[in-house]
């Protein structure tokens, strides 16, 4: 097939295709970047780790257009196709409307919207969070759909009834009902540390629409196994913060034990690194095309 026109033709064909797809968790321009050189083909613009990034909590605390500005920064940085994490949809179905057309204004290729309350805790915060009512959730996942600019957009319905200790007849109805309502994909997630209840869903629920996981619990589980069981996409949902995090804590801590940079120095990235990153070779190319020569 040709290659997609669009990051959001982009992102529908990951969604879509047959073949296992994954998103990389980042939260901000760099770690955009980052996912890209990979080799990754689409990021996940995580809630819990844009929040994190900026100090917060992942209950919303960032209102929907900081997380907007992050995501412009992030969609500047990199040219793949991002998925957000759009939480709640920052409230009902109007909300959604315009949080919809705001992405498609900024290029952002597709939202996934869980079926909580807001403001939203995080899934693996707590038991038995309460969950938004099925029909009032279906109308956000329809004002989302309608509102979007570019055909090629990704809705993506989180099911959180596994999550919230609601059982798989429930997850099943309302995977169903999300579906109907017009959801792309199916995001199923859960907090078991094995994947038997994702194996029971995906058995159960036959494709009727691409399914959408987040291993973060169940890390163990070999990847073939999902591939086997029909899954369309992965999210390694909050690795690069995770990362992150240990290299700064350790970097932080040695210096200022050592009261000197000389056993950091060659464990962290150069400072040349950083101008390759962000283009700065770019920018030298352009100054020599618009500065007057001297
Ligand atoms: C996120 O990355 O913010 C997610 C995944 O929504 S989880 O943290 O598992 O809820
Ligand atoms: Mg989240």
């Amino acid at each position: 097939a040709a290659a997609p026109t669009t990051r959001f033709a982009a992102l529908r064909r990951e969604i879509t295709s047959s073949s296992l797809s994954f998103l990389m968790e980042a939260h901000d321009g760099i770690s955009a970047k980052l996912v890209q050189e990979a080799g990754f083909r689409g990021v996940w613009a995580s809630g819990l780790t844009t929040s994190a990034a900026l100090g917060l909590r992942d209950s919303n605390e960032a209102s929907w257009t900081q997380v907007l500005d992050v995501l412009e920064y992030m969609a500047d940085a990199t040219t793949l196709p991002i998925l957000v994490d759009g939480d709640t949809g920052h409230g009902n179905f109007n909300n959604v409307r315009r949080f919809v057309r705001k992405l498609c204004e900024r290029g952002i290729a597709g939202v996934c919207i869980e079926d909580k309350l807001f403001p939203k805790t995080n899934s693996f915060i707590g038991e038995a969070q309460p969950l938004a009512d099925v029909d009032e959730f279906c109308g956000r996942i329809k004002a989302g759909k309608d509102s979007q600019t570019d055909d090629d957009f990704v809705l993506v319905a989180r099911v959180e009834a596994l999550i919230s200790g609601q059982g798989m007849e429930e997850a099943l109805r309302r995977a169903e009902a999300y579906h109907r309502a017009g959801a792309d994909a199916i995001l199923i997630h859960s907090k078991k540390s094995d994947a038997a209840e994702i194996f029971e869903f995906t058995e159960r629920w036959a494709n009727r629409a691409p399914v959408v996981i987040v291993p973060t619990m169940y890390y163990a589980t070999p990847t073939d196994l999902f591939r086997q069981a029909g899954i369309s996409t992965i999210i390694w949902a909050n690795h690069l913060l995770r990362s992150s995090i240990a290299a700064m804590r350790e970097t932080a801590a040695r210096i200022h034990e050592d009261q000197s940079l000389v056993r950091v120095e060659g464990s962290v990235a150069t400072v040349k690194d950083i101008f390759r990153i962000v283009g700065n070779a770019e920018l030298e190319e352009a100054e020599r095309r618009y500065l007057p020569a001297r």
